[in-house]
């Protein structure tokens, strides 16, 4: 597994123009931390602000629509999100795959879309509890895998994968490191399966309830390399717990 952990806050549908500070004290922080790769993906609304803001953390959207442009009121394009100054986007969210619908083959399509527009992509999956229950819950990351990666030449340099059950999210809940260890583990093989060599240098997140005081346990765990991280992220301080917990 290549390169530095990368920490990514997920501002989800958070933030105005004064959270703007939180992004200037988590930047000038960051500068401390020269091992820990730092991102944000605030709302659309305050990349710009945020990318004008920021010297040197990543900046990056939340979702993008597979299209480049059209009658698709509310949506947002990846050649928008580059243009307004992000560096990638997440797409496959659970709150995306479940609240909007969206397929695995959306998915791909969005990241597809993404990837051409030049951005990186952190691309999620993850069981939910009835099925980790059920013993699925590596079949359902797997077959996720299967239909969202994105197969164009080369995207394979610019993608992560955020491991994120879905009932950690957002609960104060997370797996046991045993857990966490098997499915990364998981995520690895299927990355190799669909790519290749090039699989074994994809960066592989967990994400769900990760806190300043989960984070060094659950970065120590094979295969994790960075975290996606929601309501912790959404002040410096908080934040800025997990990036020191990550150096
Ligand atoms: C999982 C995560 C961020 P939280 O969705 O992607 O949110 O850390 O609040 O569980």
């Amino acid at each position: 597994m290549a390169g530095l952990p990368y920490i990514v806050g997920n501002w989800k549908m958070n933030g105005t123009r004064a959270m703007l500070n939180e992004v200037r004290a988590i930047d000038r922080a960051a500068a401390r931390f020269p091992k820990v790769q730092v991102a944000v993906a605030p709302p659309a609304t305050l990349i710009y602000r945020t990318r004008d803001a920021a010297e040197i953390i990543g900046v990056g959207g939340q979702d993008c629509h597979p299209l480049e442009n059209g009658a698709f009121t509310g949506d947002i394009s990846a050649p928008m999100l580059k243009d307004a100054g992000a560096d990638f986007t997440i797409v496959g969210h659970s709150e995306r795959r479940s609240i909007h619908g969206e397929s695995d083959a959306d998915v791909k399509a969005k990241a597809e879309a993404a990837f051409a527009a030049g951005l990186a992509v952190i691309l999620c999956v993850g069981e939910t509890e009835a099925e980790r229950d059920a013993g699925n819950a590596e079949t359902v990351v797997s077959g996720q895998l299967d239909g969202s990666c994105p197969l164009a030449e080369g995207a394979v340099e610019k993608l992560s994968v955020a491991y994120e059950p879905v009932w950690a999210i957002g609960t104060g809940r997370v797996p046991s490191t045993d857990d966490v260890k098997a499915m990364h583990a998981a995520i690895r093989a299927k990355l190799v399966a669909i790519y290749g060599e090039a699989g074994a240098g994809v960066r592989i997140l967990y994400g769900g309830s990760v806190k300043a005081d989960n984070a060094a346990e659950l970065l120590s765990v094979p295969e994790v390399g960075g975290a996606l991280v929601g309501g912790a992220s959404l002040t410096a301080e908080s934040f800025l717990g997990i990036v020191g917990a990550a150096a």
